[in-house]
């Protein structure tokens, strides 16, 4: 019925101003559904993939689709579905489809149905540089860029951009607290980070809510590129190191049990 190219192009054509389930198409006329923010910052954001952990004691298994030496951050394979977008990993054909400007993104406790997500999150936040034009428009995009894969080069001095945030639910000093003390000492909030190379050369793909200023990005980055040395392989998952001092500890490099049981919903503006 209101069928458009993207949230924005529903809300811009049609004036829907609901937020919830849409249709939308691709340029070649894949038909998918997915949910619309159509109210936050004026709206229109189309929710294109969720990283959801699943098992943080499972390393690398099937449950960690974006953290593989396949690399589903640069291809145009989808899963999961918009109603279990915060129950597993979700990715549809916006992902590389949408020409896109900025990025939102709702870390929504799991298992949360799609009609709670903006009331349950426990952070919001989006750009506002229109940074994506920069890159190629989107995701796949700027992953074909910097790619995530291990040994593409040195922490730090090798990461991809890092873009400052507005918040619209938390700020600098919660987003710090969601991760472990010891990461509070090498990230500044703010911001949402692309591919972070760690100490050892494995890379991961988005900090969320962070700048890292030091190597041990695996505790407060998520996906990568299914090789982590240090320990092998127990900083290989979605959540990467986010238990490296027990589940949900807020210990030492173990981030609060609130961010590790959210899934990460990345939105298209
Ligand atoms: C630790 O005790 C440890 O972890 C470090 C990791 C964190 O990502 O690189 C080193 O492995 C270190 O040798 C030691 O095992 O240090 C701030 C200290 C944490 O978990
Ligand atoms: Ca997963
Ligand atoms: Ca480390």
């Amino acid at each position: 019925k209101f069928i458009g190219r993207s949230c924005k192009e529903v809300k811009d054509r049609y004036g829907q101003a609901e937020d919830g389930l849409y249709y939308l198409t691709t340029s070649t006329g894949v038909v998918y559904q997915t949910f619309c923010d159509m109210t936050t910052a004026g709206g229109g954001w189309t929710l294109v993939a969720s990283v959801h952990e699943d098992n943080i004691y499972a390393k690398c298994t099937v449950g960690d689709r974006w953290t593989s030496q396949q690399g589903n951050w640069a291809n145009r394979k989808t899963f999961g579905t918009v109603e279990a977008a915060t129950d597993d990993d979700f990715k549809n054909p916006g992902y590389y489809d949408i020409d896109a400007e900025d990025m939102s993104v709702w870390h929504v406790p799991n298992k949360t149905p799609f009609y709670h997500w903006n009331l349950a999150a426990i952070m919001r936040y989006h750009t506002e540089r229109r940074f994506l034009h920069l890159y190629g428009g989107n995701l796949y995009y700027l992953f074909h860029r910097y790619p995530v894969e291990y040994n593409v080069g040195k922490h730090l001095s090798d990461n991809g951009p890092s873009i400052p945030i507005v918040y619209d639910l938390g700020d600098k000093e919660s987003t710090k607290m969601f991760y472990g003390p010891y990461s509070g000492g090498e990230i500044e909030g703010g911001f949402i980070s692309f591919r972070a190379i760690n100490h050892e050369r494995a890379a991961t793909a988005i900090c969320s809510g962070v700048k890292p200023k030091g190597g041990n990005v695996e505790h407060y980055c998520i996906g990568g590129g299914g090789f982590f040395p240090e320990g092998n392989p127990l900083q290989c998952g979605d959540f990467t190191g986010f238990a490296w001092n027990g589940y949900g500890t807020h210990i030492g490099f173990s981030t609060s049990k609130q961010m590790l049981e959210s899934a990460v919903l990345l939105f298209y503006r």
